[in-house]
């Protein structure tokens, strides 16, 4: 499909039409697409721009990436799909492993993120050949590399509304979620939740974790002020904020 660059909504049509082109590609599930129009609906009612909270969510999450000793990024369909590079690109600031890890999970997708990954540049993507189950996940999710997720110290999730996270953290791991859903079980369960559209928020992280790297004193204050329940309370006072600032102007 061709799109004009005039229409009002060109850069969400642009990436629904690549998103579209992965689904057939087999990276995205199907079912991602509903996902991702989900995320759409909830940036719509942040205002689709990073908010300050947001913003201190991520450099936080930066920070706690940068003090783990065995940080892991998580990768699903969506995520390689959306910002493969990107994610390449952070893991390497802050020294992470990537692990694909499916919640629509066959030996052939799990195959093609990864080959995705690589071809955007990872090395050393784990998630093939699983050799542990998290415990408390009902989901295929729960597979996971003892070299990866199962022993990480700190995991990035971005993009999932599910048992995971609070399976993590029950197994004693930090976990940072990046999830425009305020709401979700897993932006709930995180000890860092980033409310913000995941190719804002990884772009922000790589240029933060190049001064953070250098200032321990910054992130040490960073890890110790942050508070995840007054930043998904944030989160949701800037929707209520903004819906009754439209529904004020619909009444002019
Ligand atoms: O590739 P798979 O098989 O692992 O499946 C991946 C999906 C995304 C289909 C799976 O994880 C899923 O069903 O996710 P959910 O339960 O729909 O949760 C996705 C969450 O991400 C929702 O809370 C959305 O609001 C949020 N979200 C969607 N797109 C974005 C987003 N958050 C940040 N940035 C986005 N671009």
């Amino acid at each position: 499909m061709q799109v004009s660059k005039d229409h009002p909504r060109y850069k969400s049509l642009v990436v629904r039409e690549m998103m579209s082109k992965m689904v057939k590609e087999g990276i995205v599930t199907p079912t991602g697409m509903i996902a991702h129009g989900r995320g759409e609906a909830f940036d719509y009612l942040l205002g689709e721009r990073t908010t300050e909270n947001a913003l201190n969510a991520e450099e936080t999450a930066v920070a706690l990436l940068l003090k783990a000793s065995k940080p892991v990024i998580s990768v699903n369909g969506n995520t390689a799909a959306l910002c493969g590079k990107e994610i390449v690109h952070l893991a390497k600031m802050v020294g992470a492993r990537i692990e694909v890890n499916l919640f629509h999970r066959t030996r052939l997708r799990v195959d093609k993120v990864c080959r995705h990954m690589e071809r955007a540049g990872a090395k050393g993507v784990l998630g093939r050949e699983p050799d542990a189950l998290l415990p408390g996940i009902s989901s295929e999710r729960a597979n996971s590399t003892i070299e990866g997720i199962f022993s990480a110290d700190v995991v990035l999730v971005p993009l999932e509304d599910g048992d995971r996270a609070e399976a993590l953290v029950k197994a004693g791991k930090k976990v940072i979620a990046i999830d425009l859903n305020p709401l979700s079980r897993t932006a709930k369960a995180a000890s860092i939740t980033i409310v913000d559209e995941l190719t804002r928020a990884i772009p922000n992280m790589i240029t933060m974790a190049s001064s953070l790297k250098a200032d321990p004193e910054r992130r040490r204050r960073l890890i110790e002020k942050f508070d995840n329940s007054e930043n998904l309370a944030e989160s949701l006072e800037i929707i209520r904020a903004r819906l009754e600032h439209l529904a004020q102007e619909g009444k002019a």
